[in-house]
């Protein structure tokens, strides 16, 4: 087994962070560093995938069930509409190797890509 990774550890309570909602299979919390008004995140419990790309061919109901955390959120937090953002690989800024969505929301700049 890998070691915990930090989303493991919030949703066990080892790391405090509110979860904010939830569904059979997935959190979410909000980013400790938020790029935009509404910038959440939504993680799958399992950390048996590291991205999307792994996500996608292993679970695809599980990417879907993501989305759609994503979309009640969008709603429930902002206006409804959302940018979900998938960082995949460390050149493109990823630093959790355990699957997470990020969900930015609520005016959001034009051309800013959070
Ligand atoms: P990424 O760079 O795509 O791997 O995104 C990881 C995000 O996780 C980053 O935007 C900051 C967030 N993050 C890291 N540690 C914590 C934490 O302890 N609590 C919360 N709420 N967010 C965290």
């Amino acid at each position: 087994m890998s070691e915990p990774s930090i989303f493991t550890r919030i949703l066990r309570g080892e790391i405090p962070s509110e979860i904010i909602a939830q569904t059979d299979n997935v959190f979410a919390i909000r980013d400790i560093a938020p790029k935009a008004p509404v910038h959440l995140l939504v993680i799958p419990k399992t950390q048996e995938y590291r991205d999307v790309v792994e996500l996608a061919a292993g679970d695809p109901a599980l990417l879907t069930e993501m989305i759609g955390l994503a979309n009640s959120l969008a709603a429930d937090h902002a206006d409804g509409d959302f940018r979900l953002i998938f960082n995949t690989g460390p050149n493109a800024g990823q630093t959790v190797f355990h699957v997470h969505a990020h969900v930015l929301a609520g005016s959001l700049e034009e051309n800013s890509l959070g």
